[in-house]
């Protein structure tokens, strides 16, 4: 039966991305060699932040747990549990995570073509209270071989070949895009596999849900306090939308995905740039939406047009579903008009 083919015909994330890369001739696996071990770390650290609250691996770094060692934050250890899956897969040369000051070059004889920027436990101050974190990551293409230097991660998002989150929650799912669509993968425990869940994910073209920091109302600029002000009251006698703020980008994108609406972090006086990292936060987020279908804005233009100059840089950013970024879009431009 159809039913039965669907159970035993298992779609794995490895064998989806070697099926999307056998598209591509000239492929010898490299990609998917990097993936799984992508994937490797993401399993690792849903294991470690579900046994969090029991191995007393939360809180603050110095804590013991059971054994009387001394326990790393977890951030910490997903971070070292990255770089040390992304060295060991021989596919990479540059990474760029949240957790380390410089970027990682990695030894010639270890070195591949791809760079690797992510943030290995987005959200980490959420632990504590159970609320759903995440690892975000993009993947760009050395330009050609050379020694690597930084300049060869600071590019545009545009250029990222792919990009994805796994969100550590009720469930652990795994949402990729390798620039041929979004699709979604959930961790079956009892296989240690991914497996594919959210084919093809599209965002609705308009939302009815807002997502923002409302505490940070009195800083906004004005275009950014119009548009909150018309999402709580509409001009046009629609109903208003409902305000949904996790705190969490993964959760916080993750739902803007699959219900639609509209995520911000917009700049403020206090913080000019906004909060959200671009290599490693607004560009795989931007990435993932434009190829859902929606897009994603920074106040001045497509968010993966920017060219960053530092790899911890910051940018204001507006993404999720196309009509309601295209209302932000207008009123940013009705801004610089006047
Ligand atoms: P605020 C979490 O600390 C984070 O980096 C993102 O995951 C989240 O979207 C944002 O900061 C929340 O920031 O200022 O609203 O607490």
């Amino acid at each position: 039966h159809a039913a039965d083919a669907h159970r035993t015909d298992l779609m794995t994330i490895t064998r989806f991305v070697l099926n999307e890369q056998s598209k591509y001739p000239e492929s010898r696996g490299d990609f998917t060699i990097l993936l799984s071990h992508i994937v490797l770390g993401c399993k690792f650290v849903c294991t470690a932040v579900n046994k969090a609250g029991l191995a007393k691996l939360l809180g603050l770094a110095g804590e013991t747990n059971v054994q009387g060692e001394d326990q790393k934050k977890l951030d910490v250890l997903s971070n070292e549990v990255f770089i040390k899956a992304l060295i060991s897969s021989g596919r990479t040369c540059i990474l760029v995570s949240e957790e380390d000051e410089e970027a990682t070059f990695v030894e010639p004889a270890k070195r591949g073509k791809y760079c690797v920027v992510f943030d290995p436990l987005d959200g980490s101050s959420n632990i504590d209270c159970g609320v759903s974190i995440g690892t975000i990551f993009g993947i760009y293409m050395m330009k050609d071989a050379h020694e690597p230097i930084v300049d060869d991660v600071l590019q545009p998002g545009k250029n990222m070949l792919a990009a994805g989150y796994c969100m550590y929650g009720s469930s652990c799912t795994l949402v990729l895009s390798t620039g041929n669509g979004v699709n979604g993968f959930t961790l079956d425990p009892s296989l240690g596999e991914f497996i594919l869940t959210h084919p093809d994910i599209k965002i609705p073209k308009k939302g009815k849900i807002y997502s923002v920091n409302e505490g940070n109302a009195k800083n906004w600029d004005g275009p950014t306090s119009k548009y909150v002000e018309s999402c709580k009251f509409p001009k046009d006698g629609s109903s208003p939308k409902s305000l949904r703020y996790i705190g969490s980008m993964v959760a916080d994108v993750h739902r803007t995905l699959l219900y639609g609406g509209i995520f911000l972090y917009p700049a403020d006086k206090k913080s000019p740039n906004g909060k959200l990292r671009v290599l490693y936060e607004v560009f795989p987020m931007s990435f993932l939406m434009e190829q859902a279908g929606g897009q994603a804005f920074t106040g001045k233009e497509r968010a993966l047009d920017l060219v960053p100059k530092k790899i911890h840089e910051r940018s204001p950013i507006f993404l999720g579903s196309y009509d309601d970024v295209e209302e932000i879009k207008r009123l940013y431009s009705a801004e610089e008009k006047n």
